[in-house]
């Protein structure tokens, strides 16, 4: 029997298109119109169906192999007599004849928008043709054909979607403007557009349409100024400058990077139905494709709350490793305090612009003034550690730089200004570290400060502590001293924008000018949030804590 050749059909002019997949391997028995093969441009997945009914005798590509039209890519052993040249069905794309070639549609949506439509469009929309074209779209800078909603011949009533387009702010859906024929959809999911674009023709229907010169009119009308737009999170006229509200990571759009990702449009738009971002999402289909079967095991794993689906801010998961392959090992589960400490600290490492400013303060004469008063102070039942006399600097300079005893609001606009001062410590406990917070700390002297701290760390240590006694902070101290260390990066305890670490006091060579004198000095390590506080003033607010603590005389000021 005859092996008729299949070769590649009309796409336009796009050349060298991939070959995503083969839907069929030798020997098997295919329908007519069966798809053959999925080829794909960086605009749109099409099925490339037999013309025949019969069996594959050869595949002549690969996947990955870049194809023209007219390339040969199957043989049929068919009964069919005549072997027409296929036509490419668009695989899940809307448009398949009507759309443009992707070369033609990238030139289109890249070059500015015609003013005046071409002279065939014009007299033909002189008729009753009305072309939309993308509206004012603020400062928008990529607009992106994210979803095509009708296809040529479709029957489109007012205000029915014709198509979406993304920013990166927003979505905006683009209804038509009259009720009628689609009779050419100008662009393709993908492509890029700038305002005034020409998207959509329609042929209005008799009764909407305008007749005479009343139809130039609107057409000309039409050309310059944009259709209607719903803007799909606010019903503003057009692309808003800023989203009203981010959505949450887990069901906003596709990010822009899924327009990097590697998956055809339906598996596009069947995401962005259900709010899934491409790019975390494996794809296991070939050369890692990413296939329907993938979004729905995304979505999947989400609802189970495990697997990639489930991490937060698309963190990837680490490798689950069996230690015990390398030796014994032993599980011992988290404390609760340890699980929800960890949760926090989680999410202000993730939701906090870190940096941290390192300095020393000389604490010289500060101990040698703690020294004089460790007697006396433990004869009122009074512990006196440096960390009450850091907490007295540390209040004094907050009141001097209010942006580090606040907190930024949900919209990250404002700064919400403490005019209390509660400075929270951490505790070191066996079950794991907790915060307690001395309330109203710049109102209270060194011993009461000292008294409090002691107070709250015996709670902390027995367990004992209350959640009135963890809330209402504004800044913290994490006081590594009494352990070691010269420097660390405390994380910021959030929604706080800084926190003060303390490392170990040491004994140092001092150059006075003239000579060196043993001094001693405290590291301190301020963390802070960046996007609340600036370098400068971070670096401003140590240098003037360091003095606090050199002379506490300054407190007083
Ligand atoms: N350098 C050297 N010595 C220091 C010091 C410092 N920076 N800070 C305190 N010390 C000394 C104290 O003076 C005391 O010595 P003396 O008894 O001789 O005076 C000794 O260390 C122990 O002090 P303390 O621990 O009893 O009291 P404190 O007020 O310094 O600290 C507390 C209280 C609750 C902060 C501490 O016990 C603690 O739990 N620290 C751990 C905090 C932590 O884990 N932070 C990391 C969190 S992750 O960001």
């Amino acid at each position: 029997m005859a092996v008729e050749d299949v070769r590649i059909p009309d796409i336009g002019d796009a050349e060298d298109v991939e070959v995503v997949e083969l839907c069929v391997a030798v020997g098997d028995e295919v329908a007519k119109d069966g798809p053959l093969i999925v080829i794909e441009s960086d605009k749109a997945s099409m099925e490339v169906p037999s013309p025949i009914a019969g069996r594959i005798a050869r595949i002549d590509v690969a996947i990955g192999d870049k194809v023209s039209e007219g390339q040969v890519i199957v043989g049929i052993e068919g009964s069919a007599a005549e072997t027409e040249p296929a036509e490419p069905k668009a695989k899940d794309s809307p448009a398949p004849k009507a759309k443009p070639p992707p070369a033609a549609s990238e030139a289109r949506s890249r070059s500015p928008a015609p003013k005046q439509a071409p002279a065939h469009e014009t007299s033909r929309a002189a008729t009753s043709r009305l072309e939309v074209r993308l509206p004012e779209v603020g400062d928008a800078q990529e607009i992106v054909v994210v979803e095509l909603g009708v296809k040529v011949g479709a029957q489109v009533s007012e205000d029915d979607l014709l198509l979406v387009v993304e920013s990166d702010k927003a979505s905006m859906e683009i209804p038509s403007p009259v009720s009628g024929t689609v009779v050419e959809v100008a662009v393709a999911t993908g492509d890029t557009v700038t305002e005034g674009a020409l998207l959509v023709i329609i042929e209005a229907a008799e009764s909407a349409a305008p007749a005479g010169a009343e139809a130039a009119e609107a057409v000309e009308a039409d050309a310059t100024e944009p259709a209607k737009v719903s803007a799909r999170e606010e019903s503003k006229p057009a692309m808003p400058k800023q989203a009203a509200s981010a959505p949450s990571d887990a069901t906003r759009a596709p990010s822009r990077a899924s327009a990097k990702v590697y998956a055809g449009p339906a598996v596009r738009r069947m995401a962005r139905e259900l709010g899934v971002d491409l790019s975390r999402v494996n794809g296991t289909g070939a050369r890692g494709r990413i296939v329907k079967d993938d979004v729905q095991a995304f979505v999947k794993a989400a609802l189970t709350g495990s697997g990639a689906a489930s991490q937060t801010a698309g963190i990837p998961k680490l490798p689950v490793i069996d230690f015990a392959k390398f030796g014994p090992v032993e599980t011992v589960p988290l404390s609760r305090i340890r699980r929800r400490g960890a949760e926090n600290l989680h999410r202000s490492w993730l939701n906090v612009v870190h940096v941290t400013q390192h300095d020393e303060a000389d604490v010289t004469d500060l101990e040698q003034f703690r020294a004089e008063l460790k007697a006396s102070a433990a004869a009122q039942g009074v512990k006196i550690t440096p960390l009450a006399f850091i907490m007295k600097a540390v209040a004094a300079t907050l009141k001097s730089y209010p942006q580090f005893n606040a907190s930024l609001d949900a919209t990250i606009e404002n700064l919400i200004l403490k005019r209390y001062i509660n400075i929270g410590f951490a505790v070191d406990t066996p079950d794991g570290l907790v915060v307690p917070v001395v309330k109203d700390a710049d109102q209270k002297g060194v011993y009461e400060l000292a008294q409090a701290i002691e107070a709250l760390s015996a709670k902390a240590r027995d367990g004992k502590l209350a959640p009135g006694d963890m809330s209402g902070g504004s800044f913290s101290i994490s006081s590594l001293g009494p352990i070691g260390g010269t420097g660390f990066t405390p994380i910021v305890n959030a929604p706080e924008v800084a926190i003060l670490g303390v490392s170990r006091l040491t004994t140092k060579p001092h150059w006075t000018g003239t000579a060196f004198e043993p001094r001693q000095f405290l590291p301190l390590s301020l963390s802070y949030d960046h996007r609340a506080i600036n370098g400068a003033e971070a670096g401003r607010f140590v240098t003037d804590l360091c003095s606090a603590l050199k002379d506490l005389r300054r407190v007083l000021l």
